[in-house]
């Protein structure tokens, strides 16, 4: 696989008007998880707005939206060198809004043929693989750490993942037939499903985010990727505009009835279910291979890494509806209920939270 740096790297220590702080010993100072960035890039860096980070030191507004510097490195990569194909598909998501879900779905949905999701009872690829592997993402996989991947051999239709707003992605899908899918979860569980998440796979050097603290980031907007509402906006607004190239799903749509919105996502997606697969209930076995329970239960979704590093069993943890009640507070419910009416009221998007 073909693979070059996208951002030229200048030897930091070689440029005579350095003048990024150093450590005491005169090493380059870096970010938590992050190599040593070139001098040019961390010249980009400085010059946007920063807020403290949920587990890395910060969170820069990056083309209007909160992300590390790793991601926009990333982001920056892929925005350049990435081609889009007709058929095409990119799943798109808010962190923690059910990507993982969406992922082993889509991907069962589009390969039926390859591995019958009835009959494949002990070798489908979801048995062995987690989802993010299966579909991967632009900005943590394909075009992470200045990789240029060759996607020519890939089979069709491509499937791939994105986190980033549609005004950042909109460039990349201009070609005909590109289909993208986006999956959007009420703001309040959104939140705990970070919250946790973040805390979990932070590293210990890092301390941890409090609820109240996490809470005041996300209403203001400063969580990765967001602002929520605005990321929730642009691809609701895309899909009203243009439907036959953007579906917008509901997390608690899902969680209600997973088999009507399969045969919303295959129709969309150019590949029906016929009336033969219904009746041989292979929308049913989709909908169990994707369960929460059982991705759960998968040795490699309990024992294994797949998103840069971080242990599968992080990403299913409860799995509901609701799980916001146990832990936000009447005042918090308040002001997170009147932002959403604020920022998202009169828009026609409307979630259920119970
Ligand atoms: P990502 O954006 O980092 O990939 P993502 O998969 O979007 O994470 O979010 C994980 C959430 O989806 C978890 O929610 P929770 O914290 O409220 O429990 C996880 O449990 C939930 N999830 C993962 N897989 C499924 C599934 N098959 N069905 C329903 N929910 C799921």
């Amino acid at each position: 696989m073909p693979s070059s740096s996208i951002i030229k790297t200048i030897p930091i220590m070689a440029i005579p008007n350095f003048k990024l702080e150093l450590l005491k010993d005169g090493e380059p100072k870096r970010q938590e998880g992050e190599e040593v960035l070139s001098y040019e890039f961390q010249e980009m860096l400085e010059s946007l707005p920063k807020e403290r980070g949920w587990r890395t030191r910060y969170l820069y507004l990056f083309q209007g939206f909160w992300c590390q510097s790793k991601e926009i490195q990333a982001i920056m990569s892929f925005q350049k060198h990435f081609k889009s194909l007709q058929n095409d598909v990119v799943l798109a998501t808010i962190p923690k809004s059910g990507t993982t879900w969406l992922k082993a779905l889509t991907y069962t949905v589009l390969n039926r043929n390859r591995f019958d999701p009835v009959s494949s009872t002990t070798d489908h690829p979801l048995l062995t693989s987690n989802p993010h592997d299966l579909v991967p993402f632009f900005e943590y996989k394909l075009y992470a750490n200045g990789d240029v991947p060759d996607l020519s051999g890939l089979a069709t239709p491509r499937t791939f993942a994105t986190h980033v707003p549609f005004g950042s992605l909109k460039a990349s899908i201009e070609e005909p037939g590109v289909k993208v899918v986006y999956l959007c979860r009420n703001p309040f569980d959104t939140f705990i499903s970070s919250w946790h998440y973040i805390n979990n796979i932070k590293s210990e050097s890092m301390s941890p985010v409090s609820l109240e603290e996490g809470f005041d980031l996300y209403c203001r907007g400063v969580i990765g990727f967001g602002p929520f509402w605005e990321h929730m906006l642009g691809y609701w607004k895309e899909s009203l505009r243009t439907p036959e190239k953007v579906l917008f799903l509901l997390y608690e749509d899902l969680k209600q009835d997973v088999e009507s919105n399969l045969k919303k996502l295959a129709s969309f997606l150019g590949v029906p279910f016929t009336e033969e697969e219904e009746a041989k209930g292979v929308v049913h076995a989709i909908s169990d291979l994707c369960s929460f329970e059982n991705l759960k239960k998968l040795e490699v979704n309990k024992s294994s890494k797949s998103i840069k590093n971080f242990e599968n069993r992080h990403l299913f943890r409860k799995g509901e509806v609701s799980d916001w009640i146990n832990y936000l507070s009447p005042p918090q419910v308040e002001r997170l209920s009147a932002l959403v009416d604020d920022k998202l009221g009169g828009s026609g998007l409307a979630f259920r939270y119970s």
